[in-house]
């Protein structure tokens, strides 16, 4: 089948899971339900819960015991972007071509929709591998870890911090890796989880995904300089406009490309130290680096 139309396969599959494991939107009270729904439904690449699906698939598990976990870390990630988008952070009207979480309800209901969807990632897992209690274990352990405060917020913090200054380029790598690059690294590890792949195989899978959430990270910030709003269904130009001293500032354009390429070559590299072949995953990669959106 064509890369694209397994492509939305997957990202179909994450979307009824998505409908069926969330707490429907008239469940009381239904604002924060209904805005919880409101940026998950807004649509999104499904990158990283269609990386879990795939990596399950990979290490011979279904696609299906893995949803769960598909979810929890869409919902992980939908969080930080409501959290992101708020006026005390980004202040962005625009995400995934809507209005933000705070335009469409307001600062409060966004707040509480984020906290709702972090807390809502750790009952998934709890709830839905409690038969196998180890890997929910796994699970929690691999996702909070990713979350909290010496990765995904560590890095959101460091971000901050660096705004007011000027960031070095120790400073720009400790944000990618663990502002960006460590949620996409566990959406992988996820799936091995899930597919009870060996320490060895997680060593890799993990190595592998952080090289491609680097590579992710500075093709974000070459449309953040180079593409149109319309185009990537956010604002753009918000690094320039914070006189952020970006990576690109650091190597430029032509720099920047050439890194996420290398990134993406050491990401394919890694894969064929894989013991399993998954086709799709392997174009994936490759395809991640020339996104438009
Ligand atoms: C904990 C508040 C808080 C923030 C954590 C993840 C994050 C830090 C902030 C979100 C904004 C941002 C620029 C993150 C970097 C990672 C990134 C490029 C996210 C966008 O991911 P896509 O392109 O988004 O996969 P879609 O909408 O397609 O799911």
């Amino acid at each position: 089948m064509e890369f694209k139309a397994t492509l939305k396969q997957y990202q179909q599959q994450v979307e009824q899971a998505l409908d069926l494991l969330l707490p429907p939107a008239n469940t009381r009270p239904a604002r924060i339900h209904e805005a919880m729904r409101y940026s998950l439904d807004a649509g999104g690449k499904r990158l990283r819960p269609t990386l879990v699906l795939l990596t399950a698939e990979l290490f011979g598990s279904s696609a299906d015991q893995a949803l769960p976990a598909a979810v929890a870390i869409e919902c992980i990630h939908t969080y930080s972007l409501i959290h992101d988008d708020l006026p005390a952070m980004d202040n962005s009207e625009l995400r995934r071509g809507k209005p933000t979480n705070h335009i469409q309800f307001d600062e409060p209901t966004a707040i509480l929709a984020g906290d709702a969807l972090l807390t809502y990632a750790f009952e998934l897992l709890a709830k839905h591998y409690c038969e196998d209690a180890s890997l929910a274990t796994a699970l929690v352990l691999e996702l909070a870890k990713t979350s909290g405060s010496t990765q995904l917020i560590g890095g959101q913090m460091e971000d901050i911090l660096g705004e007011r200054s000027q960031y070095s380029e120790e400073q720009i790598e400790f944000i990618h890796l663990n502002k960006t690059a460590a949620l996409l690294a566990t959406s992988f590890v996820m799936g091995a989880l899930v597919a009870h792949a060996s320490p060895e195989q997680i060593a890799v899978i993990r190595d592998l995904g952080t090289q491609v959430g680097l590579a992710f990270q500075v093709t974000d910030d070459l449309l953040d300089a180079t593409s149109d709003s319309a185009t990537i269904g956010k604002t753009v130009g918000q690094d320039a406009a914070a006189d952020k001293s970006t990576f690109i500032g650091i190597v430029g354009l032509d720099g920047a490309r050439q890194r996420a390429r290398e990134l993406t070559d050491r990401a394919v590299e890694l894969y064929q130290q894989l013991p399993a072949e998954s086709p799709f995953l392997l174009e994936l990669i490759r395809k991640l680096e020339h996104r438009s959106k």
